[in-house]
Formats: C-alpha cells, sequence, structure tokens
C-alpha cells in the first residue's frame, strides 16, 4: 500500500503503526519530515505486506511518480481527523488525482483518518457529516480510522486489522464481491467508531 497526503496528516506514523515497527521517521505537524519515497516490507498475519510512505505530494518527484505509478497499488489518503476540506486540501487530492488517474482512488483508495485520540469526542458522536462526503464518496465510501498513539494495544491490533480487511477488499476486484465490500465496510467503521468514542 502507498501512504499518500499532506504533510503533518500522519502518513509516516500509519505506516509505523501498520508495521509495527519505526521504520519510518516521524516528525511534527509543522514541518515536513518524509522527504523521500521509502518502501519498507514486514511479515503481518504470515503475509508479505508491503508499505510505502511518501512525502507531501507537492514533494513527490516525476521519478517517484513514475515509480508509484507502476505498482498500482492500494492507495491510502492519510487525513488528520477533523481536518477542513480547505482550497488547499483539495489541490493536494486533485495532484493525487492526477498523477494516480481520475477513477484511481475509486477503485483502490482508502482514506485513513489519523489523530482520532485528539478529536473532540462529541463532534464524533454527533457530527456524522465531519468527513467531507465528496470526498467519502471519491473513495466509494471507504474509510478507516487509525489511531497512531493508541495505548490499547488490542485496539491497536484491531484497528490494523480493520485497515487490512479493507485493503483485502480493495485487492478482491471480482465485481460479485461488491456487495461483501459494502457490508465490510460498514462494519470496520462502526467497529472503528466504538474505539474512537471509548478512547
Ligand atoms: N495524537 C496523535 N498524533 C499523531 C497521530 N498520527 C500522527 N501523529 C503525530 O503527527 C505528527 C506528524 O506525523 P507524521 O507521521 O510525521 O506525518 P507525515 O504525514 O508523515 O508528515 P510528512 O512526513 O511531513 O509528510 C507527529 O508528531 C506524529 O506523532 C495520531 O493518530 N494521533
Ligand atoms: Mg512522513
Amino acid at each position: 500500500m502507498i501512504l499518500l497526503g499532506k504533510s503533518g496528516h500522519g502518513k509516516s506514523a500509519s505506516g509505523n503503526s501498520i508495521l509495527g515497527n519505526n521504520l519510518f521517521e516521524c516528525g511534527s505537524s509543522e514541518n515536513p519530515t518524509t522527504m523521500t519515497v521509502q518502501q519498507e516490507v514486514v511479515e503481518l498475519n504470515h503475509r508479505r505486506v508491503t508499505v510505502i510512505d511518501t512525502p507531501d505530494p507537492s514533494r513527490l518527484s516525476s521519478k517517484d511518480v513514475h515509480e508509484l505509478i507502476k505498482l498500482n497499488s492500494v492507495m491510502m489518503l492519510v487525513i488528520r481527523c477533523g481536518t477542513r476540506m480547505t482550497k488547499d486540501e483539495w489541490a493536494a487530492v486533485r495532484r493525487l488525482r492526477t498523477i494516480f488517474g481520475h477513477d484511481a482512488f475509486r477503485e483502490r483508495g482508502i482514506i485513513l483518518l489519523t489523530h482520532c485520540d485528539l478529536f473532540p469526542l462529541a463532534r464524533i458522536q454527533k457530527d456524522t457529516t465531519f468527513l467531507d462526503p465528496k470526498l467519502l464518496e471519491e473513495f466509494d465510501n471507504r474509510v478507516v480510522f487509525l489511531t497512531n498513539k493508541e495505548e490499547n494495544h488490542l485496539v491497536q491490533v484491531t484497528q490494523i486489522d480493520d485497515v487490512m480487511i479493507l485493503v483485502d477488499d480493495v485487492l478482491a476486484k471480482e465485481s460479485h464481491l461488491h456487495n461483501k465490500k459494502q457490508k465490510t465496510f460498514l462494519c470496520c467503521w462502526s467497529r472503528n467508531r466504538s474505539y474512537a468514542l471509548s478512547s
């Protein structure tokens, strides 16, 4: 999977959570940290998982772009929970869309929401529209929470499981799996949501 998105939203931290190891350098939300594309491979539940961390979309070189497109991989758009989709945020999405193709997110994209631990609980409980509906629609409603500062190991493991369930769904391209895919998304969403609420 390729971790994409604006600087400071938690791409590298998410990569580390998924890999279960601090292999990607994490920085602050203010200053860009990852400057080059970095690929790591781990064995997760008896399968090889490749995670590719990337810098801010504006820093992707044409060589990076060329290599990433060739992979035809699952694309995780990492967004800090509660982010308002400003012009700047949409510009980053547009850049990625231009790079990977207009339907790429719909076909193999997942929104990965980070920082849910910092998000006011009341807003998650009450506001079901905190994620831009247009963006959600572009990702065929695939979204999953990942709290990279999660201290509860069981919750962390379950969150990673949910990420992998969605990754598998994207990989299962057969159209007859479409209905199952929708159900799985709802399951991840509600499981993940309840963890966010209880943390
Ligand atoms: N509280 C909290 N902090 C997080 C979470 N995910 C990431 N962070 C913090 O957010 C900051 C930025 O995270 P990074 O993973 O470096 O962000 P990035 O998207 O890789 O940023 P660049 O490398 O600059 O593109 C770091 O201080 C992380 O520790 C989360 O789920 N919760
Ligand atoms: Mg980074």
